[in-house]
């Protein structure tokens, strides 16, 4: 294992901009129309509005070694396609015996977990709120907020990232907006 230096990140809590960012990610509504559920809708937003920007990552990138924390922050932007609010792709770890910290940073967001083996859980988040996502639950953030929706992630360097299962099946439940509010509903294309 490498002997890493200590170091330091300044965090802007509204922005969720690093003052040290060895990487940003930025996902596009062209990056993942086919996740949410009116795919009509996003398919006409891209073809009538142009593409927007969903939400951006920036983070601090350590080596994949036991141990090592990497860390980061992402900001979903306000809004919603088809009345699904923004939300972040949503993955399972690699390895799914790996677990996570989420920090609300500020904004108001909504923390979509699920189990293969069935299980769903919905933790509100905003400024100060710590939440845990335990191993073997994926996990999606949704923006149910006027503002931008920002929180702080860190995790194990061997957690890995499986993508590929939430691009196939989706999610079980959406968080979708409702006379204003966010209602989450049974996802009926799950699968
Ligand atoms: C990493 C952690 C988060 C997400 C980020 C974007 O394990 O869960 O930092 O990567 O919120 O979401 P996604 O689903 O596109 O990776
Ligand atoms: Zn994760």
């Amino acid at each position: 294992m490498d002997l890493l230096q200590p170091s330091k990140t300044e965090v802007d809590f509204t922005t969720g901009r690093l003052s040290r960012a060895d990487y940003t990610i930025q996902r596009k509504l062209s990056d993942m129309a086919a996740m949410y559920a009116d795919r009509d809708e996003a398919a006409r937003i891209l073809a009538d509005e142009g593409d927007r920007l969903i939400y951006e990552v920036q983070g601090v990138e350590l080596p994949e070694q036991e141990g090592q924390i990497p860390h980061c922050t992402t900001r979903i932007l306000p809004g919603d396609v088809g009345g699904e609010f923004h939300m972040t792709k949503g993955h399972y770890h690699a390895r799914r015996e790996q677990g996570e910290v989420y920090f609300g940073l500020s904004g108001r967001g909504l923390l979509l977990l699920q189990t293969e083996a069935g299980a769903t859980s919905e933790i509100e988040m905003v400024a100060g709120s710590a939440a845990y996502v335990p191993p073997f639950w994926a996990h999606r953030t949704v923006n149910i907020g006027a503002e931008d929706f920002v929180f702080f992630s860190v995790w194990e360097a061997r957690a890995g990232h499986d993508y590929g299962t939430i691009e196939r099946d989706g999610f079980r439940k959406l968080a979708l907006r409702r006379d204003g509010e966010a209602a989450v509903v049974d996802n009926p294309r799950y699968g």
